[in-house]
């Protein structure tokens, strides 16, 4: 069994496709196992995002993601679920993201790509730890 992190930022609370995004999960067969409408505080997001602190765009990507509630998930099923996630939300920039993925379909800008997914085993179990500690005790 595998546990990974899904963000669904609030580009999607806004737009109203959480539940567009959460049926596509659910139709896949994997589980939902936590979900909670929660907006980050700005120390949460950037520990979040601390793989990209120092980058040009790293200040916009902090004020976008803490802006509006954001829907969080932990999303189980097998050991790689998190890579099965990862290829159901598409390429970061919608414009190169496959038709059938939650970006190709449904997002057209690369600040505002609608989800995050955990990309490694590593950071599904740092991730929501952050999130949710304690769960995976
Ligand atoms: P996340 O799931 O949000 O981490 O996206 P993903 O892993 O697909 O893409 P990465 B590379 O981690 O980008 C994180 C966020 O930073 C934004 N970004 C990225 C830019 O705005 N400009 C850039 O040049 C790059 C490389 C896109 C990602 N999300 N948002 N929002
Ligand atoms: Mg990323």
């Amino acid at each position: 069994m595998g546990r990974t992190l899904l963000i669904c930022k609030p580009d999607a609370v806004e737009r109203g496709l959480v539940g567009e995004i959460i049926s596509r999960i659910e139709r896949k067969g994997l589980k939902i196992e936590q979900l909670e409408l929660r907006q980050l505080d700005e120390a949460t997001a950037k520990a979040h995002y601390q793989e990209h602190d120092g980058k040009s765009f790293f200040g916009e990507l902090v004020a976008f993601i803490t802006r509006s509630p954001a829907v969080l998930a932990v999303v189980s099923g097998p050991e790689d679920v998190y890579a099965i996630v990862r290829s159901m939300m598409g390429a970061t920039n919608p414009a190169v993201a496959a038709p059938g993925t939650i970006r190709g379909d449904l997002a057209v800008s690369v600040g505002e790509n609608l989800v995050h997914g955990s990309d490694s085993l590593e950071a599904a179990a740092r991730e929501v730890e952050l999130f949710f500690p304690g769960l995976a005790q």
